[in-house]
């Protein structure tokens, strides 16, 4: 007899749904698709030779280690290394602060994990990264949005929300995703001040720090909760968990990210890390250590970030040539994502069809917010392209929203869709 699956499964399966970037991306790995979908870092960039060595001298040094079980909370000198790096910044954090993660995509599923009680509130910016919202809908999150503008969530609109109890907010300062928009240092300090004045909890996720383009670096959100509290000399007990990655930096197939929090959430978060996967494969988070101890990491960002910039670039001065005049856009500082907005009524999602069959793609920015619109915006990538490939990509979708936007009502969002 045949099973009825969905009658079976939990309501916590019920209510998963799947990423959107993910089912995209089974459509723009065909070769004649130009992508401006996937978050996927530059393929040619990657330190190819530097691992292959990287991974013989592990092998050759360390041999049965890399290859063994290891700890669930990591590989010590990875998360001591980590700790550092946001010691230097003034946070108070040791090894034992540091929780080595399947990628920061695991520290927010773990995150939901051991926060989240079906209907428990979070606030997330508008739009906010859609796989964060992915994670926690299956642990039953109901959602508050914070507008955001050009300098990042509105911390004005804070205020109410906090009242609301909410488990945590989640907030992505740097070159957010998908908006490529960055918080400004008067938000971030805002944020931390109401954070701690109606103790609340703060999500920091911070995959594109290193990528900035232009300007100065801002303090990370966890610095400035840590300057705010605890006397000299005391170990970090604040409200910001801080959560990183070396996807962007290094490679997205290692899936190795770190989460920073108070002992307590570490102990936490390790034992729901203990039955989702026993521990992050020893030998890749060996790889990164070996990488980011030898200076790679430093050398490589160097080279994306000048890559990433000239992409950028490109992308906005194609977009300006053949983009629809009531089409507006970010201009992010760094990171991997702008973020388009078409005029309202208009179905971002419905145009994705057309622009696939002519050879490009990109992701609908519904998912990015929590009730699925507005439906006007759309997030375009600007990292895994050659800049023949930005300016051909951009004319081909300059053409189908120049022909979209002269026919309106084919295209409109039903009212009842709205
Ligand atoms: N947090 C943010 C804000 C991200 O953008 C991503 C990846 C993650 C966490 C998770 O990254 P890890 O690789 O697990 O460290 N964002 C990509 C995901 C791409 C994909 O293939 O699903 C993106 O395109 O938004």
């Amino acid at each position: 007899m045949q099973q009825d699956w969905s009658e079976r499964f939990a309501q916590r399966a019920q209510r998963m749904t799947s990423s959107a970037i993910r089912e995209l991306l089974k459509v723009t790995e065909q070769p004649d698709v130009i992508s401006f979908a996937g978050g996927l870092p530059a393929p040619e960039a990657f330190p190819i030779g530097e691992v292959a060595e990287a991974a013989q001298r592990i092998l050759r040094d360390q041999g049965a280690c890399a290859l063994q079980y290891g700890a669930t909370d990591g590989y010590r000198p990875l998360r001591g290394w980590v700790a550092e790096t946001l010691r230097a910044t003034g946070v108070p954090v040791s090894a034992e602060h540091v929780l080595i993660t399947t990628g920061s995509q695991q520290a927010l599923d773990l995150l939901g994990k051991v926060f989240l009680d079906p209907g428990d509130r979070v606030v997330v910016e508008a739009p906010t990264y859609l796989a964060a919202l992915q994670a926690w809908n299956a642990y039953g999150a109901s959602y508050l949005e914070v507008p955001a503008d050009d300098d990042g969530m509105r911390t004005s609109a804070l205020k109410p929300l906090l009242r609301q109890a909410p488990k945590f907010v989640y907030c992505l300062p740097n070159f957010q995703n998908p908006s490529g928009v960055t918080l400004s240092r008067a938000r971030r300090e805002r944020l931390v001040a109401l954070a701690t004045e109606h103790r609340a909890v703060v999500i920091e996720d911070d995959p594109y720090r290193d990528l900035r383009f232009e300007g100065e670096d801002l303090p990370r959100l966890i610095e400035l909760a840590s300057a705010d509290s605890g006397a000299p000399g005391s170990e970090y007990d604040g409200s910001v968990i801080y959560a990183c990655t070396f996807s962007k930096v290094i490679s997205p197939g290692l899936r190795v990210g770190a989460v920073v929090a108070p002992f307590e959430v570490i102990h936490k978060l390790t034992q729901a890390k203990q039955s989702a996967d026993l521990h992050t494969a020893m030998l890749n988070q060996m790889l990164v250590y070996e990488l980011v101890q030898s200076g790679l990491l430093q050398r490589h960002v160097a080279v994306i970030v000048d890559m990433y910039r000239a992409r950028r670039d490109v992308m906005l001065d194609a977009m300006a040539r053949s983009f629809p005049a009531r089409v507006r856009w970010t201009h992010p500082a760094g990171g991997l994502f702008l973020w388009v907005t078409l005029p309202a009524g208009v179905d971002a999602a419905a145009l994705l069809p057309t622009a696939v069959a002519a050879g490009v793609a990109f992701v609908p920015g519904g998912p990015f917010h929590p009730s699925g619109a507005p439906v006007n915006t759309l997030r375009l990538n600007f990292s895994n392209a050659s800049h023949e490939q930005i300016r051909e990509g951009i004319a081909r979708l300059g053409g189908i929203l120049g022909a979209s936007l002269s026919e309106p009502e084919r295209l409109a969002v039903p009212a009842a869709a709205r």
